[in-house]
């Protein structure tokens, strides 16, 4: 059996002002092109599907008809879980008319989902919360699937009660899952466990996880999940969360982030993209291989000195995405700027890195230190356009916006 494992689409996310959407289009029919060539009988799809709860209508747009041609009108089942940017109810809302095509959605960690059979041979044989056992068309033995959402406390509270602790949230998973495999998941069958959230060998450093991901994993206090909660009957755990390709573990199985399709922050620079092809035999260990991805621009992040070896590098670099940064003596001109922008159609930001602050007459401007919170830079930046402090309205208002981008 032959599974295509992806995650972190973020369909209807943007970089600044740059719409990346072409770039999704191209990198998921390239998706769809490696499954039809590498004729795989499933496709896992580890959430963050969409990068809002609201996305807007062309990203909609592109996950269904993407999904569509995936399912090959039923021949080919498709699973896709909800991660932390998707709407839990949003993603399961299309359910029955998915599920005529072998689409497969779950939202919550505790979803069940109604077994069904197609004409073309695929089924959903079993189910209980947070599992499904499929027939696939072309296959002899049945496919299990662990599937767990993402699962912060909030989404969680039905188990929970009033105990919310992390440690009660590993035991809760660790419960769950071993109940499910011990039930359902045995050696005549191919065993998978597809999550989203950030799992860790226990004792691993924890890394930073991309922008825009670490605020939003840690509201409600959702922590690490350990490799070593995986039950021993499972083959392979397909994840979704981080964006960078890389396997956590190699026991009780392989546990893989297949990593997003397209760089989606300057912290993914220059990062190879990815999906994962699995061929699983029951009662064996898998073998998987990374198959990169050709499409999408990259994100490049460059230091410069001098302009005019901005310019040649911008050059040199068509069809990227690049944050600058620029060591000047003062400031940088309008001519400067106009000359690096003029050599790119891609330039996301230019970072003034001023080295001779003294020279400066605006004792208001220094160096910009970007690791600072975003709500202190804001008043910085307030303060250097209008002269003054913001008051603690606009400074309630602008927490407020931040507040409805993370969740
Ligand atoms: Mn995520």
């Amino acid at each position: 059996m032959k599974l295509l494992h992806t995650a972190d689409w973020h369909l209807g996310k943007r970089l600044d002002k740059f719409s990346r959407l072409e770039e999704q289009k191209d990198v998921l029919t390239e998706i769809c092109e490696i499954a039809d060539h590498e004729n795989v009988d499933a496709v896992l799809i580890s959430g963050d599907l969409f990068d809002t709860f609201n996305p807007p209508t062309e990203a909609v747009d592109l996950f269904y008809k993407t999904l569509k041609r995936l399912s090959k009108d039923g021949r080919r089942a498709v699973i896709a879980i909800a991660g932390n940017h998707d709407s839990p109810d949003r993603i399961e809302a299309p359910d029955p008319l998915a599920r005529e095509c072998g689409i497969i959605f779950a939202g919550y960690p505790n979803s069940a989902v109604a077994p069904f059979s197609l004409d073309t041979g695929l089924a959903v044989t079993k189910s209980a919360e947070g599992f499904i056992e499929l027939k696939l068309p072309a296959i002899k033995e049945p496919l299990r699937l662990l599937l767990t959402p993402y699962a912060n406390e909030y989404r969680l509270k039905t188990y929970l009660g009033d105990e919310d602790s992390e440690e009660k949230l590993r035991e809760l998973l660790s419960a769950q899952w071993s109940d499910l495999a011990s039930q359902y998941c045995d050696e005549n069958g191919v065993n998978i466990l597809a999550a989203h959230f950030f799992m860790i060998l226990e004792g691993d450093e924890v890394f930073d996880e991309p922008e825009g991901e670490k605020p939003i994993l840690h509201v409600g206090g959702a922590q690490e999940i350990y490799t070593k909660n995986v039950p021993e009957q499972i083959q392979y755990v397909a994840l979704g969360h981080l964006h960078e390709n890389q396997i956590m573990d190699d026991q009780p199985c392989p546990v893989v982030y297949s990593g997003s399709p397209l760089a989606f922050s300057f912290s993914e620079s220059d990062q190879d993209k990815f999906v994962v092809l699995i061929e699983a035999e029951p009662g064996k260990a898998v073998v998987h291989r990374e198959v990169k991805l050709q499409k999408g621009r990259r994100l490049l992040r460059q230091r410069f000195e001098v302009i005019a070896e901005a310019v040649q590098w911008l050059r040199a670099h068509p069809d990227t995405l690049v944050e600058l940064t620029i060591a000047t003596e003062t400031y940088l001109t309008s001519q400067e700027r106009k000359q690096l922008l003029d050599a790119h159609d891609g330039i996301v930001a230019i970072i003034p890195e001023i080295k001779n602050v003294d020279l400066l007459e605006d004792g208001n401007s220094r160096p910009i230190d970007l690791s600072r919170n975003i709500e202190e830079l804001f008043i910085d930046y307030f303060e250097s356009k209008h002269g003054q402090k913001p008051n603690q309205r606009l400074l309630d208002l602008f927490k407020e916006v931040l507040s409805e981008e993370e969740e």
